[in-house]
């Protein structure tokens, strides 16, 4: 395990299943092509660490004639690959096995069937030593031999000619986006037996800077000959050396895994600090786009509306029917047996109300989006925007279950109710009493007994007491009504603003945040697959 780890800082598993999840997060948020670069990556690495880590894949890459199959033969000490004169020599790679036990998966994996053991002078045992074609070939298929099996092995040991050695092809296409790999690099200035000592220092110092330029300042750079043999003590020491620790996969592994990392975050990860949006401005306008200024309105007026009809004096009682009921007229209230019924009919909301909801929805976006980088910034916005064909249903339904208590009947309507049939009838038991005595007297005849209160008669007493009782009932009734209708308004208004905001939150303020915590797991992801 020491082998992987790092001196510190997270081991190459972690890290490569850091990089895998901040892959995860940015599909569909970054580039299709840098997620699938990263996702390659760490399939790669997965294949690679599960073949031989004893042997050590290192390619000798180069443009064509600089030498490379020279420099194989001159390695391997004999003369396994072909050295031409006619351009391009060679058109697939082979491979060289110094103790190749056990690498035969790892070649198959390599896609390199052209395989030599290389008996044993024993210094490299491990090396598996690639002879490339020429990455800048007129062939086609010797470039994307060279591309695919660039991507695959441990040591890249570029060999370059005094002539060809600043070729832009060498500098643009590979050494660049290989910044990161100056550990599992080499760069070996071959035919240097065709330059005097002080053009041999000044094309390796001139070289050196080039490397610099690209970002590959750390790489060693040696100058060699395969023709006299001048500098392959020093490179094979090197590979020895890379050969003995075992590490080049993983050194290779892990700046694959920082190279896809920072491509990633390249398209932003700055860590920002991200509040929670602020949804009081959004309940507001939510509130306004589903008429619950009105509804409202409504479930006060309708409870005064209901109460009259149920605690009025009956003789007016009857007209409140004609009336139309403000809450029925919203289609707001519950069904013949109670259970709520679909749509309400509270009117669409009006342009400017739409507008105010939509910018209110646009601000939560932007302002939570304000401190991001693009693209994520864009996926934030457009977050909050996600669910904008939902809300109209869901902000109905809230109207339409929240506002669905005020049609309760309070008990004391029907006290009263019955109390003022009860006047009512006394009244006109009052009514037909004084008419029957009205008659008798018509008719001449006696007057029977006629009890009284306090010298007034009965009949009058329930007439005109009633008349009078079943007037302050029902004004009393009213100013009851009144004050009840109000505090129920002020109940729903209550209930409909959390209702309202439960709907903005799960529908506006929630994937926002959601977005805003990808976009922080996003950045610790990375955070720890480059480290
Ligand atoms: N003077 C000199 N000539 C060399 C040296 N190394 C290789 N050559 C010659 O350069 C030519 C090309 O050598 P190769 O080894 O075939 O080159 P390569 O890089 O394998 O070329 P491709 O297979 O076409 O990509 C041959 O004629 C070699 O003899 C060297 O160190 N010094
Ligand atoms: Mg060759």
């Amino acid at each position: 395990m020491k082998l992987l780890r790092r001196k510190e800082g997270p081991s190459l598993d972690d890290r490569l299943t850091a990089l895998l999840e901040a892959a995860r997060l940015a599909e569909g948020r970054l580039p299709q092509e840098l997620v699938a670069q990263a996702r390659e990556v760490s399939e790669r690495a997965g294949e690679r660490r599960s073949l031989s880590v004893d042997h050590t894949v290192a390619a000798l890459a180069g443009a064509t004639g600089s030498g490379k199959s020279s420099l194989f033969n001159a390695l391997a000490g004999r003369d396994l690959a072909a050295v031409g004169v006619t351009r391009p020599t060679t058109s697939t790679a082979q491979a060289a096995l110094w103790d190749g036990e056990g690498a035969g998966a790892l070649l198959t994996w390599l896609d390199v069937p052209h395989r030599h053991e290389v008996e044993a002078e024993g210094d490299l045992p491990g090396l598996v030593l690639l002879d490339l074609p020429d990455h800048d070939s007129i062939e086609l298929t010797h470039r994307l031999e060279v591309d695919r099996l660039v991507e695959l092995v441990d040591l890249l040991v570029w060999v370059v000619d005094p002539q060809k050695y600043a070729d832009a092809a060498l500098h643009e296409r590979y050494l660049r986006p290989l910044s990161r790999h100056s550990e599992v690099m080499v760069v070996v200035l071959n035919q240097i037996d065709r330059l005097s000592a002080t053009q041999a220092e000044r094309c390796l110092a001139d070289l050196r800077r080039l490397l610099e330029e690209d970002g590959l300042a750390g790489v060693p750079v040696l100058g060699a000959s395969a023709r006299t043999g001048k500098g392959l003590p020093e490179l094979r020491g090197l590979l020895e050396e890379r050969v003995s620790r075992h590490r080049s996969w993983a050194e290779r592994l892990s700046a694959d895994v920082s190279t896809a990392a920072a491509r990633l975050s390249a398209a932003g990860d700055e860590a920002v600090s991200v509040g929670t949006p602020d949804g009081a401005r959004l309940t507001r306008a939510l509130s306004e786009a589903a008429g619950v200024p009105l509804v409202v309105d409504a479930v006060a007026k309708a409870h005064t509306h209901r109460a009259v009809a149920a605690t009025g004096w009956p003789m007016t009682r009857w007209m409140r029917k004609f009336r139309p009921d403000p809450l029925r007229r919203l289609g707001i209230g519950s069904g013949a047996r109670g259970e709520i019924v679909g749509r309400t009919s509270v009117p669409q909301p009006s342009a400017v109300q739409k507008a105010r909801m939509e910018t209110a929805i646009r601000d939560v976006g932007d302002a939570a989006a304000r401190d991001l980088p693009e693209p994520w910034a864009a996926a934030v916005r457009h977050a909050a925007r996600s669910h904008d064909d939902d809300l109209a249903g869901a902000l109905d339904r809230v109207v339409a279950t929240k506002s669905a208590g005020a049609a309760r009947r309070p008990r004391w309507w029907a006290v009263i109710g019955g109390l003022q049939w009860m006047v009512f009838a006394a009244t006109v038991l009052g009514a037909v009493w004084l008419s029957v005595l009205f008659v008798l007297t018509y008719l001449r005849l006696p007057d029977p007994p006629l009890p009284t209160v306090v010298e007034v008669p009965w009949p009058t007493v329930l007439l005109i007491g009633g008349a009078v009782a079943g007037v302050l009932i029902a004004l009393l009734s009213r100013i009851a009504a009144w004050a009840g209708g109000r505090r129920r308004a002020r109940k729903v208004a209550k209930a409909l603003r959390e209702g309202v905001g439960e709907v903005g939150g799960r529908l506006v303020l929630g994937p926002v945040s959601e977005e805003l915590d990808r976009y922080r797991s996003f950045t610790e992801a990375l955070g720890v697959a480059r480290s």
